[in-house]
């Protein structure tokens, strides 16, 4: 399976919407930003003592100087990542410009991280490991091995990444199958040549002591009588070496043992071999994990890294990285994959998620957000997680990346006094919430549309005092996130959206009123109901609309035209009935000045009626763009990578 093409794709997909991004001054971004539950490494060492590596998928839209400052920032001090392994460096630039690489390096050297340049790319339709294969293959990088191996440029180099791929079924064709004893011989004639050829580039170049790995591989069943390349001097290697899961059906939880979660029986197979090969040589190991939670439960037929859920993930790495350290002196390295990549594989295709960096989806904890200005944590018995952000000067904020698409926004905050916050999609003000006082924790809900993998930040536009507890980014207008009145109660639900809902709408006093709503030319209503009911939806100053719903044991939708002019509060009451109201949700356009008759749709309309909306077209639009990019990349592109 080739990821490297895989990469170049991806940082589109999982990136492409996320243009212009503030820069992040040094001081910024400076200590005590928390640490990631989601990452392998609880410390942050530095690189010549063990390589806390993480594929970057690298992004050449929009603000590219601002993404690498933000994402550095984010793996040095959120994750303590200290070495990024990148695919495609040698096009991170157009034509000859070097200047995308160069900031990229800038940032290195003044974050003191370091990267793995990956010699990758051959000519898989005639590659069958002879010396003449690697004119190709160094044609191809020369550019790329005279810039990193300049002065101010090699000092960031971790190693260079020399690719052998003999997991490439054309190669083993070409060579009588992988385990040929000509696949053998020139497997070890072709790395010494590798390894000579890749001295000689970067010595000529004043690179004198650059370090040479060699990939190794014993197949994803261990069944590759891969010899050892020991006589081609390389200075380590590195190796796939990903968990499977003994049963993809029956996957072990977070409190499973360390052995079990990892299959650390079939790792030890892999780093047998190796040590009989190259007992003391240092090694890198390349893998990560992805989870069934993310594909809601079904499993994909790639189970390399497959775990159940997210707890799982967290578990996992640790016990990975604990592994290797504890039992191999020879491992000086992991390069997870990848600190920002979901990648879709499979047949039928998944997307997976590999990445540690996840949606900001529900509710999160403020102080799991990127810190702006002088925004510190604090402790404070009565938030979540026992801590909340404090900010007192304009410009001190948070920011929260890859947004899931949302309609509504939550703030959990406390403030002596009314503080001025600014809303910023995408570093873009969108509005100005003027924050009342409050005596205990509060929370405040906004209309706020967000595109999908945007990211969000939220700042003092004026001096002030606030403490943010936590953020909620809703896709809906969560009922239980409405003024509630009359007999109108929260009910805890573990089938609602957000975990509840709101019960008690038997009458016309019993509401649910949500203030500066976003637009739209039809409701939906997602509920159950123990009898048929009746509810009306109605906009303050406006039209409204009485919806019949029937009787439903499971959550349902129900959805009616109703003109809501942008930023209008909306009511909802009982009529008759028992409805459980879980959240409404508003599509189509408003139209101004307009008067929409009260409407029922007929009845039996199936769950999720509606129509599209405008967010749904954008997004299927935005998706077949991004499928085009994969097809045309990997056409484009024949960088194969070894991967699961
Ligand atoms: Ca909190
Ligand atoms: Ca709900």
């Amino acid at each position: 399976m080739n990821t490297g093409k895989a990469a170049a794709a991806l940082a589109l997909a999982a990136l492409i919407a996320l243009p212009a991004a503030h820069p992040i001054s040094a001081g910024e971004a400076q200590a005590a930003q928390p640490v990631s539950e989601m990452t392998p490494y609880e410390t942050y060492v530095d690189p010549d003592t063990f390589y806390n590596g993480a594929v970057l998928d690298l992004k050449t839209d929009g603000d590219v100087h601002s993404w690498i400052t933000r994402e550095l920032e984010n793996m040095r001090y959120c994750y303590n990542i200290n070495t990024i392994n990148v695919y495609g460096l040698e096009g991170f630039d157009e034509g000859d410009s070097n200047e995308n690489k160069d900031f990229l390096f800038q940032e290195l050297a003044r974050l003191g991280m370091k990267v793995v340049v990956r010699i990758e790319s051959y000519n898989s339709a005639t590659f069958a490991f002879q010396e003449s294969d690697l004119d190709y293959v160094m044609n191809t990088y020369q550019k790329l091995i005279e810039y990193v191996s300049g002065d101010g440029k090699r000092q960031q180099v971790a190693y260079f990444a020399l690719n052998m791929p003999v997991d490439d079924g054309n190669v083993q064709n070409n060579l009588g199958g992988i385990n040929s004893k000509l696949s053998k011989e020139r497997q070890v004639s072709y790395a010494a040549s590798f390894v000579r050829r890749m001295r000689e580039a970067t010595q000529s170049c004043g690179f004198d002591d650059a370090k040479l790995y060699l990939s190794i591989f014993y197949g994803w069943d261990n069944s590759y009588q891969t010899p050892s390349y020991a006589p081609a001097g390389a200075d380590g290697y590195f190796i796939n070496n990903y968990s499977y899961p003994v049963d993809a059906n029956n996957l072990p939880d977070a409190s499973a043992s360390d052995e079990e979660l990892i299959n650390q029986n079939r790792l030890s197979i892999s780093m047998s071999t190796y040590l009989s090969q190259y007992a003391g040589m240092p090694l890198v190991v390349e893998s990560g994990f992805h989870t069934l939670e993310y594909n809601d439960g079904v499993v994909p037929n790639q189970t390399a890294g497959l775990v159940r859920d997210k707890e799982a993930k967290m578990r996992a790495m640790k016990a990975t990285l604990n592994f290797y350290q504890s039992y191999f002196t020879e491992v000086k390295g992991w390069l997870y994959f990848g600190y920002n990549l979901y990648k879709e594989e499979g047949t039928p295709a998944a997307v997976m998620d590999w990445s540690l960096v996840y949606p900001t989806e529900g509710q999160v904890e403020a102080e799991n957000g990127y810190r702006l200005g002088g925004a510190v944590s604090k402790t404070e018995e009565t938030a979540g997680g026992g801590i909340a952000i404090s900010m007192e000067k304009a410009g001190d904020g948070l920011a929260f990346y890859e947004c899931a698409a949302i309609n509504q926004l939550g703030l959990r905050y406390r403030a002596a006094s009314p503080v001025k916050l600014g809303v910023y999609v995408d570093d873009e003000l969108k509005q100005t919430v003027e924050l009342e006082p409050t005596e205990g924790y509060a929370d405040r809900f906004l209309s706020l549309t967000v595109m999908k993998g945007a990211h969000i930040s939220l700042r003092l536009e004026e001096d002030g005092a606030l403490l943010l507890d936590s953020i909620g980014a809703y896709a809906q207008l969560e009922a239980e996130n409405g003024e509630l009145s009359g007999n109108a109660a929260i009910a805890p639900e573990e089938a609602a959206s957000n975990g509840a809902a709101v019960s008690g709408l038997a009458s016309e006093n019993d509401g649910i009123r949500m203030t500066g709503i976003r637009g739209g030319a039809r409701v939906k209503v997602r509920y159950r109901a123990d009898e048929d009911s009746v509810i009306r939806v109605s906009v303050e100053g406006g039209d409204s609309a009485e919806i019949s719903l029937k009787a439903s044991a499971e959550y349902a939708d129900m959805s009616a035209a109703l003109n809501v002019p942008a930023g209008a509060n909306l009511q909802v009451t009982g009529l008759s009935g028992s409805a459980v109201i879980d959240y409404v949700s508003l599509s189509g356009v408003p139209q101004a000045g307009a008067t929409t008759a009260p409407t029922t749709p007929p009845e039996g309309e199936p769950p999720g009626g509606g129509g599209l909306s405008p967010i749904l077209v954008v997004v299927i639009c935005l998706v077949v763009f991004l499928v085009g990019v994969v097809v045309v990349t990997a056409v484009m592109l024949k960088r194969p990578v070894k991967k699961p």
